[in-house]
């Protein structure tokens, strides 16, 4: 949503949600730990006659309606729930992973946290920050309903001022994880449907003006300018807006304008760049009339020239691997703390990576700046999967708002060089059209990082050991990117050594997956599938092809560690896991790992040698 929407938003009833990316970086009330739940598969303590039609005849019945969260006033009063007796499940986290009989679950499930809080000073603002639910969620305050949120990995808040009582705060979420075919992601997909309050929730107090968002980018690797805004939200024309950063011993102050924006632009003398070798991030504050905040940015630029990626105007190999945003030990489930996250990142730290194409929609806010702290280039995705409802102008706006979303919360990450806006999607003027679109919403929103689409391929028509990219999109995108399996699901490994590529745009080109299964501990010959030694002879074949393609900027194999789909189903091999990871879901390394390291450890220490 952009910003100007949000303003207009807070005088409207609070219905939709907004995200506000700063609070992020405001102090709050973590309500975070175990919340109390009740599964509600038929949707019993939904009955809210003023949101669902289908209840117009029936009141919110106190005996029923889970959100009004009510004890029996007398001991012959009906109330045929009671939270405070409820089992809980802990925030942030997926419920699959946490309870036998929630596994497979999709549909309704109530969460509860009760809170105190203090209250706020005159005139002081609340809100209600989500790091994301997955992925509907209807929140109700102390009986009252203040919003709605769809789309399972985007943070989303609402304001609840003047909504708190000093004690016994009854915050009530029904999260519905059902999956639509209007949906973004929609039906199908190859990946768990992981429901729940994944990431953390907070309470977090304001001042009347605030500060809401802030963009810091660097304009050019050689007049090393740097611009950017700071946004205050209620604020008018004529205010003082300062911007600190004591290591480039800046210290800057500008009006705002009549939306509440002030601009910045500065050159300091002496700036280090950020990169994957010296991932240099500097200490930013911005204050504004008592309020504060502060994180670490880095500064660096990323563009493309002909066939090449440059960051920092020099021309890069992204040495990358896919990774989904699930931690496969104690169980496995959705990362929901930053070790998990930097665990995942130290492993593809080890495989001698530079990049990480986050897969498939957009990872948490803990790994992002991970990735910046830790010298990783990152693609990040929102989940546009395959064959998303194209023409239905809801699941645009959807699909628009999750972009966004995204971008806002993301825009500061020096490591994000790539927006990706869609994964494997069936060629279609429809599609071309829906994805354009978002393409264009993307620049208007960022113009700092490349576009990109992980886009399918083809045997070219007519002749034989040809794949040819022949996609409108690539006429869209920065980055032209596609999948392969050449070797697993398009014939076996031994075709990598026949086949040549066809890509016919004078754009940088990129592989966005390929690899095969191969169950850890499961040994045989190379041609054996399921065994360590087909997936290792897989890359072995793969890397000597793809070193073949003219222009080719870099590769992110599929994918770092076996992962959890329902589609999964051979028994003994896959058990309800796809097992294309390099590493298994025990935390173990297979052989085709140590392909990759190899490869990537050549190909790093090729571009240390001076030119
Ligand atoms: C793909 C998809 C990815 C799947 C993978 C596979 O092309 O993009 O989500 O998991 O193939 O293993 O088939």
């Amino acid at each position: 949503m952009v910003w100007l929407g949000c303003l207009a938003l807070f005088s409207a009833p609070l219905l939709h949600a907004d995200n506000i990316p700063d609070l992020f970086l405001h102090q709050g009330i973590s309500l975070n730990g175990e919340w109390k739940s009740i599964i509600d598969p038929y949707e019993t303590g939904f009955y809210d006659y003023r949101h669902q039609e289908r209840d117009l005849q029936r009141h919110p019945s106190r005996e029923e309606t889970f959100f009004l969260d009510v004890k029996p006033a007398t001991p012959s009063e009906r109330v045929e729930y009671d939270w405070d007796t409820s089992p809980t499940l802990h925030v942030p986290g997926d419920w699959n992973t946490q309870r036998r009989e929630l596994m497979y679950y999709e549909g309704t499930l109530w969460y509860r946290k009760k809170f105190d809080y203090a209250g706020a000073g005159d005139g002081q603002r609340v809100f209600v920050r989500f790091g994301a639910v997955n992925y509907r969620a209807d929140v109700y305050l102390n009986g009252e309903r203040i919003g709605t949120h769809i789309g399972g990995f985007t943070p989303f808040t609402f304001e609840i001022t003047g909504k708190l009582k000093k004690t016994g705060n009854s915050l009530v979420v029904r999260v519905d994880n059902k999956r639509f075919e209007d949906g973004v992601p929609t039906l199908n997909t190859d990946w768990w449907n992981y429901g729940g309050i994944t990431r953390e929730v907070k309470i977090i107090t304001v001042p009347k003006e605030f500060i809401a968002d802030h963009r810091l980018a660097l304009e050019s690797e050689d007049t090393r300018a740097i611009s950017g805004w700071v946004q205050i939200a209620g604020a008018g024309a004529g205010e003082t807006v300062k911007l600190t950063i004591p290591e480039l011993d800046e210290d800057l102050s500008a009006q705002t304008d009549a939306s509440g924006r002030a601009a910045f632009h500065f050159t300091p003398a002496k700036l280090q760049l950020w990169s994957p070798e010296t991932p240099k991030l500097y200490a930013v504050r911005v204050a504004f009339n008592g309020d504060e905040v502060s994180e670490k940015i880095g500064f660096r630029t990323v563009r493309t020239q002909g066939r090449q990626i440059l960051l920092n105007g020099r021309p890069v190999f992204l040495r990358g691997i896919c990774i989904h945003e699930e931690f496969p030990l104690h169980g496995g489930g959705r990362v929901n703390t930053p070790e998990k996250a930097k665990q995942l990142l130290t492993w593809a730290k080890q495989l001698n990576c530079n990049f990480v194409r986050l897969a498939h929609y957009p990872h948490s806010e803990a790994m992002t700046r991970l990735a910046d702290q830790m010298g990783i280039m990152v693609w990040s995705e929102v989940p546009v999967y395959w064959t998303i409802d194209w023409t239905n102008a809801a699941t645009y706006q959807n699909a628009q708002d999750q972009l966004t979303d995204e971008i806002q919360r993301d825009a500061n990450r020096a490591s994000i060089i790539i927006w990706s806006l869609a994964n494997e999607t069936p060629i279609s003027e429809a599609r071309t059209k829906f994805l354009s679109q978002l393409a264009a919403r993307a620049r208007s929103l960022d113009h700092t990082r490349l576009l990109s689409a992980a886009m399918e391929t083809h045997a070219k028509p007519g002749v034989t050991n040809v794949n040819i990219v022949q996609d409108p999109l690539a006429d869209v995108v920065d980055v032209v990117a596609f999948n392969e399996y050449v070797g697993w699901y398009d014939g076996l490994p031994d075709k990598c050594s026949r086949l040549s590529w066809e890509i016919p745009y004078d754009k940088p080109a990129f592989i966005s997956e390929f690899g095969g299964d191969a169950k850890q501990g499961f040994h045989g010959s190379k041609t054996q599938r399921w065994t360590e030694e087909f997936q290792e002879n897989l890359y072995q074949q793969q890397l000597p092809m793809l070193d073949r393609i003219n222009g080719l900027v870099g590769f992110t194999p599929w994918i770092l560690v076996d992962f959890r789909s329902p589609r999964r189903v051979l028994p003994g091999i896959q058990d309800g896991f796809n097992r294309k990871g390099l590493i298994s879901s025990e935390g173990v390394k297979k052989k085709a790992f140590y392909v990759l390291q190899k490869y990537y450890a050549k190909r790093a220490a090729a571009e240390k040698q001076p030119e």
